[in-house]
């Protein structure tokens, strides 16, 4: 559809062109004017033969792979944002504009490339407002850490509370913290520098503590008796001796 709108619309150019290009060239009267007014129409449709035939369908298929890339990357940011069923929404809805919008483009054979090219533009705001909005809400998610990821704090009082301390020296005051199975409350205290506290578990994933300076964080899982791993996760600091475990004993022997 685009290449037949080009072609239609690039010989009335030439057409002008040689119009214009002749006048001065007869004008001149000289004898090497009009060799160059010859030659010029016939290098201009070879150029124009090698855009249309050569350069549109090279950069077709590039600027529609940019499309569909940007298409997919904000469609996928606004199925990682927080609540499931609204992704859901936003994808389906996004999905039913491009192929109505594409049924209805194929039935307006007389379109012209310019409503063409605007209805695609703001199609593609559209996507990109979406995956915007979008980020800003699964960020939000995020910063509040223990909602994302899909880990629930257990409700209840704790059985015990363990005080964690992120030394500035890239290490936490003690390898191994003790407890009881059961609800703990973690008490995650700053000691310098911008730390926080996650673990290595899976069941724990989303379960996030962070202090900046001397700030105090805190927050409550449940244990199984075992071993848990836990760490900060600040690039380098892990690396850098910033892990140690959490060993829960059976809670009727603590
Ligand atoms: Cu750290």
């Amino acid at each position: 559809m685009t290449t037949t709108d080009i072609e239609k619309a690039e010989p009335e150019g030439d057409g002008e062109g040689t119009g214009t290009d002749i006048v001065p060239a007869e004008g001149g009267s000289g004898f090497t004017p009009v060799p160059s007014a010859v030659l010029e129409p016939s290098e201009d449709p070879r150029t124009e033969a090698l855009r249309t035939r050569l350069l549109l369908p090279l950069l077709l298929p590039i600027v529609s792979a940019l499309a569909i890339a940007f298409y997919a990357i904000n469609l996928s940011r606004a199925l990682l944002a927080g609540s499931a069923t609204g992704a859901l929404i936003v994808a389906s809805v996004l999905t039913l504009v491009v192929l109505f919008g594409a049924a209805w483009i194929s039935s307006q054979p007389n379109l012209s490339t310019g409503a063409l090219v605007v209805s695609v533009v703001v199609l593609l705001f559209t996507v990109g407002a979406a995956g915007l909005t979008t980020i800003g809400a699964a960020e939000g998610g995020h910063s509040e850490g223990e909602e994302a990821a899909g880990f629930v704090p257990p409700k209840g009082p704790a059985v015990a509370t363990i005080e964690i301390d992120a030394l500035a020296s890239l290490k936490f005051q003690a390898s191994d913290f003790p407890t009881t199975a059961g609800i703990n409350e973690i008490t995650y205290v700053g000691k310098g520098g911008t730390h926080t506290l996650v673990f290595e578990e899976a069941e724990f994933r989303g379960f996030k503590l962070a202090v900046n300076g001397d700030e105090v964080d805190s927050g409550k899982v449940e244990f199984e008796p075992g071993v848990y791993t836990i760490f900060c996760d600040v690039p380098g600091h892990r690396a850098a001796g910033m892990e140690g475990t959490i060993t829960v004993g059976d809670a009727l022997t603590p």
